[in-house]
């Protein structure tokens, strides 16, 4: 990339440039369709508001909070072309939780959907509030109306700040990690075109905010990068995603193996019928949810992982090159290796913590725990994996999931597997809990199944499933329904959650 690039600038007027203007960009279920020339044009009057009325510079940071719309992707770009930095966040961060992003990013303005602004203003940030998508007067609709269409983009550096991303957090204290302009474009010229090779015919839609950088790549960049169009989903049940995917013939779908379950448990395999390419990413996608769906629909789930620090994915597979159940081979431009609590490179077939290296990352703010996570230019993604002798990498555990009962290494996710491939269960967790005699318990927190029937029967069925699937020590001593299991936003499991 050249030395002087602003994203935004590229993403639009590249493909206005070379396809006009008119295509057909954003849509939403409601029927909203803007073409690639509105949203620059309504991103170019934002860009005038934010300069001239609230007086943003270059590098100034600016939160943005909302579900996925046509008017927070305008908002986005609005804050790149002025050389600010854009700070999204999840819809449904509650306050202390806005506050942390405040105390760590040190907003300098805010846009928010006008039906979220309680929580945000409720954190009294010194910074400006700015509604937008209300139809009072004062919202960013009637405020934008009196700016140019034109607007110079500020000329930002290739690697000038574009993107400060929160870590979703499934911890404790929220990190920020830092992406230049160039990464934008990367994630697109690496993932994207060499694994999903979108066209510009495509449709993407999916499920993740676009706070989730998982989100971010799948509605907003890669689509944008080829010219094709996106279906915003504010926020959708499977039935609901299934239904707007038919509806408006969405052609890629980026979102959870949790999501990829319910299609298929809930019989929504009919409506998939335009899409031709489904990503999986922001946990692992086990064999067995990969083969019914694909039995189901014909469709190869495209599985990836990825991190917030690297901003997307940098290890999957499509078409022939997937090995179900395998998370992939490295994406072009990455480089992924299994290393030994040293830091030492395994041999094949030795399980080791997943490092990787990569153009986009990772750069934590200020924030001492880069250590932790980057070591000796290798970023450590906290997943346990296997590469075989193919060069494909097998998820085993996050390096925290590993189980330790009587002497035996358990992997939580391993018996997950095996009781998910019951078939009454719906969904299902599986942690350690202290336990005096084998030192940690198996234990499977399960989500049966619509019209199942839960309890000590379905339970002891369980077991045996499980001990006719796997090594009968690694069995769920202790089953417990639940009505669903604990997620962040993002949809990741919070395996600690259910530890405590
Ligand atoms: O969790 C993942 O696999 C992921 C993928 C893409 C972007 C971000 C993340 C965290």
């Amino acid at each position: 990339y050249p030395d002087r690039l602003n994203c935004a600038t590229v993403l639009l007027d590249d493909v206005i440039r070379e396809r006009g203007g008119e295509r057909p960009c954003l849509l939403s279920p409601a029927g909203e369709e803007w073409s690639y020339e509105e949203l620059r044009t309504t991103a170019n009057r934002i860009a005038h508001l934010l300069v001239e009325d609230f007086g943003l510079v270059p590098g100034n940071r600016v939160l943005l909070r909302g579900p996925n719309n046509p008017w927070i992707v305008a908002c986005w770009f609005a804050v790149l072309k002025a050389g600010g930095v854009v700070v999204s966040t999840m819809p449904l961060l509650r306050e202390s939780e806005l506050a942390a992003v405040d105390e760590v990013a040190r907003i300098d303005l805010a846009l928010c959907d006008h039906r979220f602004l309680d929580e945000l203003v409720a954190v009294g940030m010194s910074a400006p509030v700015l509604a937008y998508g209300g139809s009072e007067a004062g919202d960013l609709r009637q405020r934008v109306a009196g700016k140019s269409a034109d607007h110079d983009d500020v000329e930002t550096a290739a690697d000038d700040v574009a993107l400060l991303a929160f870590t979703s957090g499934t911890t404790g204290r929220p990190k920020a990690t830092m992406h230049f302009h160039r990464d934008v474009l990367a994630v697109a010229d690496t993932f994207s075109r060499h694994v999903v090779q979108p066209t510009p015919e495509d449709r993407f839609t999916g499920t993740p905010p676009i706070a989730f950088t998982f989100g971010l790549g799948g509605a907003v960049i890669f689509p944008l990068r080829v010219g094709a169009s996106t279906l915003l989903v504010e926020k959708a049940t499977p039935a609901e995603l299934a239904g707007h995917i038919d509806a408006h013939g969405a052609t890629i779908c980026f979102t959870a193996p949790t999501a990829y379950r319910a299609l298929i448990a809930g019989g929504h395999a009919g409506s998939l019928r335009s899409v031709r390419r489904a990503v999986s990413a922001g946990e692992h996608l086990d064999e067995a949810t990969w083969r019914a769906f694909h039995e189901e629909t014909g469709i190869r789930i495209i599985d990836g992982i990825g991190s917030t620090e690297l901003l997307h994915v940098f290890v999957a597979a499509s078409d022939d090159d997937i090995h179900p159940g395998s998370t992939g081979i490295e994406v072009p431009g990455y480089t992924a290796r299994i290393l030994d609590d040293d830091g030492t490179e395994v041999p094949d077939g030795t399980p080791g913590r997943l490092a990787v290296k990569g153009p986009t990352g990772c750069r934590y703010l200020a924030d001492p725990r880069q250590q932790v996570y980057a070591e000796n230019g290798w970023n450590i993604t906290g997943d346990t994996y296997v590469r075989d002798a193919e060069g494909y990498f097998w998820y085993q555990a996050r390096n925290d999931d590993m189980i330790i009962s009587s002497g035996y290494n358990i992997a939580g996710p391993e018996v997950e597997e095996a009781v998910v491939s019951h078939p009454d269960v719906a969904d299902c967790a599986v942690v350690g809990h202290v336990d005096a005699s084998r030192g940690q318990l198996v234990t499977a927190y399960v989500v049966v199944r619509d019209g199942v029937t839960a309890g000590p029967e379905l339970a002891s069925a369980i077991q045996d499933h499980v001990k006719s699937q796997i090594a009968p020590y690694k069995y769920p001593r202790r089953v417990e329904f639940l009505d669903e299991l604990p997620r962040t936003a993002t949809g990741k499991l919070q395996r600690y959650r259910l530890r405590r």
